[in-house]
């Protein structure tokens, strides 16, 4: 069996990056990695580079996945690229039929970071916002000139506001309220949606990557005891069928980033939304 080159431009604490890697390691695809530290955690700014932006990837983003010369950008799409190949594990992340394909495409919509969804109105955008404790900590630490470098370079305006606003002022606790109606929502959704086991549509697929993913970047952001409240049984039984997942540690633990700063983020392992999320969810299941 033969399988086109591929290389992946990502970065550890990537929530999308995350997504790509265990969708990788899922398929059983063998990829170079060329990892990038990205301008509001490292004074690199890698993702700002002069390669990068004009070979790369002009919005500074990642990850980016090269199969042979073409270049693919976006994570739910070159995640679906990757379904095409095939790798050293018989599994496909897409359904053949148009209707179950049409049903998923809808929750990896909801899953992920896609553009043109504003920020906190859909569970994959809700999460970026419950780590920005994070974030602007890291962003903090920078130097002048990185945070100059930014203002200079960084393509997509919108970023860049957030991370010079995230510098100089601080948008931490109040953008978190922004997010609670998205992240409550969903998680009931998925409550309502999920079987007694299995998966989410029974046989592992795309959103359950991107499941995945959030779900790990809750526990980064100490949010995960939701996921374990007795007033979501099913959640309680996925998340731990989602950790079982070999892919789980070999496209996310295996790529750790940022422990000391996430233990300073949360003293005593408090997140100050988490009980206010439970709550919300409690009055609304
Ligand atoms: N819709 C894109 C979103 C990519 C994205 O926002 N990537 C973040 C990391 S998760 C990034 O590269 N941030 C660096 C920056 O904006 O400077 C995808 O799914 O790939």
């Amino acid at each position: 069996m033969s399988q086109p080159k591929l290389i992946l431009y990502h970065a550890n604490f990537s929530l999308c990056s995350q997504m790509v890697r265990v969708a990788l390691f899922e398929k059983g695809l063998e990829f170079e990695s060329v990892p990038m530290k990205l301008c509001d955690q490292y004074e690199e700014a890698e993702n700002l580079s002069k390669n990068f932006l004009e070979n790369i990837n002009p919005t500074g983003v990642v990850p980016v996945l090269k199969i042979d010369n073409e270049i693919v950008r976006d994570s739910a799409y070159i995640i679906e690229r990757l379904d095409e190949l095939e790798g050293k594990n018989n599994i496909n992340l897409w359904p053949a039929e148009e209707e179950a394909r049409e049903k998923l495409r809808k929750w990896v919509y909801d899953t992920t970071i896609t553009e043109g969804v504003p920020l906190g109105k859909s569970l994959g955008t809700a999460i970026p916002i419950f780590s920005l404790d994070l974030i602007e900590t890291l962003v903090k630490k920078l130097s002048f000139k990185a945070i100059w470098n930014i203002f200079r370079k960084h393509p997509r305006r919108e970023r860049k506001m957030t991370f010079i606003l995230m510098y100089f002022f601080s948008i931490k606790n109040k953008a978190g309220p922004m997010a609670y109606k998205a992240l409550v929502e969903a998680i009931i959704e998925l409550e309502n949606a999920l079987r007694e086991d299995g998966y989410l549509d029974g046989e592992f697929n795309h959103a359950d990557i991107n499941l995945m993913c959030c779900f790990y970047r809750m526990a980064d952001v100490r949010l995960d005891p939701i996921l374990m409240m007795p007033e979501l049984p099913k959640i309680n039984g996925y998340w731990i069928r989602l950790k079982n997942r070999p892919s789980f540690k070999k496209g996310i633990l295996d790529f750790p980033d940022h422990e000391d700063a996430l233990n300073k983020s949360f003293p005593d392992n408090i997140n100050p939304h988490l009980n206010i999320l439970k709550d919300k969810i409690k009055e609304q299941i």
